[in-house]
């Protein structure tokens, strides 16, 4: 069924994709509740079961509850169809709102734009890199390089050359084992030389050794600094949302030794927990500005609260014409 009463932008088709899982899953709940024939105290204890239940948050969840709440007591509604925008746009100002933090975005032709980017083992950082590079490249023709700070592992250092040379970007490394603080002065310097635009350093995801981590993210800042004063202008905090609400509590330790500005929450295609997106902004206070969509070189889009919201909400009909 197409809800026809919600105002849709324009269609993010691979984002709309991606959530397919977490729209299918408890978010289908949610419509079939909406779809109710009227609006009892059932009908909010459901939708504050189904909501906690899809990872957006206990706070989040009585928040949104409340306000519907109060809306429909003052709007005089009675149909649960009329009370479903009202959660909508509510879902969407939460997103924005839990924002405490958001850096102006200023990127200058030929001075290096510094993207460190952090997280635990495995959530998609390397990837992440590669599909950063390939849209700074694609989108806005910028002169890209990207800097192998990972050293501890000799895989790490491989995957990002092997990712370097499929999208055409150069890959500054040194052996496995050596000291990334000396990756990213070269990697400073070949921006400079290349007159790069933007410049993308991985780094490794430890986190039970928190101080040689700590150490080796602040020799990185340094670095960087020394050329450019208020790089790293973005530190990209790497978020798998499969990971669910231990996900959370690392990346929330995470944010305590580093100051993120951004975060990017991967693999949304392969999970139906959607909903940590809220959990992640409210804990944060930072904006997602990346999802990522699959395994490939474009499979990153930039996050949008609307189209988000109503990824989880709408599917796509064969030969619908889009409004
Ligand atoms: N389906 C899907 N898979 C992804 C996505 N992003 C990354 N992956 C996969 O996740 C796995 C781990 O990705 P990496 O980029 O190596 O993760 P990492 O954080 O660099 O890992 P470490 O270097 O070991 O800390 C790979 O198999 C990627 O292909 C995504 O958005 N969707
Ligand atoms: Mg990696």
């Amino acid at each position: 069924m197409i809800m026809k009463f919600f105002r849709r932008g324009q269609r993010d088709e691979k984002l709309e994709q991606s959530l397919q899982k977490t729209r299918r899953g408890v978010f289908k709940q949610v419509i079939e509740l909406f779809q109710r024939s009227e609006i009892d105290d059932d009908f909010f204890d459901d939708l504050e079961a189904l909501l906690i239940g899809a990872d957006i948050g206990a706070d989040t969840t009585d928040q949104l509850i409340d306000e519907l709440r109060a809306k429909i007591r003052e709007r005089g509604l009675h149909q649960p169809a009329e009370a479903q925008e009202i959660l909508r746009a509510d879902m969407i100002s939460l997103l924005k709102k839990a924002v405490r933090y958001r850096r102006v975005k200023i990127l200058q032709r030929g001075v290096p734009y510094v993207i460190l980017v952090v997280g635990v083992n495995g959530v998609g950082k390397t990837t992440t890199i590669a599909k950063l590079a390939r849209y700074h490249q694609q989108q806005f023709n910028r002169q890209v390089i990207v800097a192998a700070g990972d050293t501890f592992r000799a895989a790490a250092i491989d995957q990002l050359q092997l990712w370097g040379e499929r999208i055409n970007v150069p890959v500054i490394a040194h052996q496995p084992g050596s000291d990334p603080g000396a990756v990213a002065f070269d990697a400073m310097q070949a921006a400079h030389k290349r007159a790069a635009d933007v410049l993308i350093i991985d780094t490794a995801g430890r986190l039970h050794t928190k101080d040689n981590l700590m150490q080796e993210l602040g020799k990185i800042r340094r670095v960087v600094q020394k050329t450019v004063p208020d790089a790293p202008q973005e530190v990209l905090l790497v978020i798998d949302a499969n990971t669910g609400q231990n996900g959370l509590a690392q990346a929330a330790a995470f944010a305590k030794m580093v100051e993120i500005s951004d975060v990017a929450l991967t693999k949304l295609d392969g999970t139906s927990k959607g909903g940590i997106a809220f959990s992640i902004v409210k804990a944060l206070g930072v904006p997602i500005s990346y999802i990522g969509t699959g395994e490939k070189m474009d499979d990153l889009t930039p996050f949008s609260e609307e189209s988000f919201v109503d990824g989880l909400f709408f599917e796509k009909h064969e030969g619908e014409i889009p409004v």
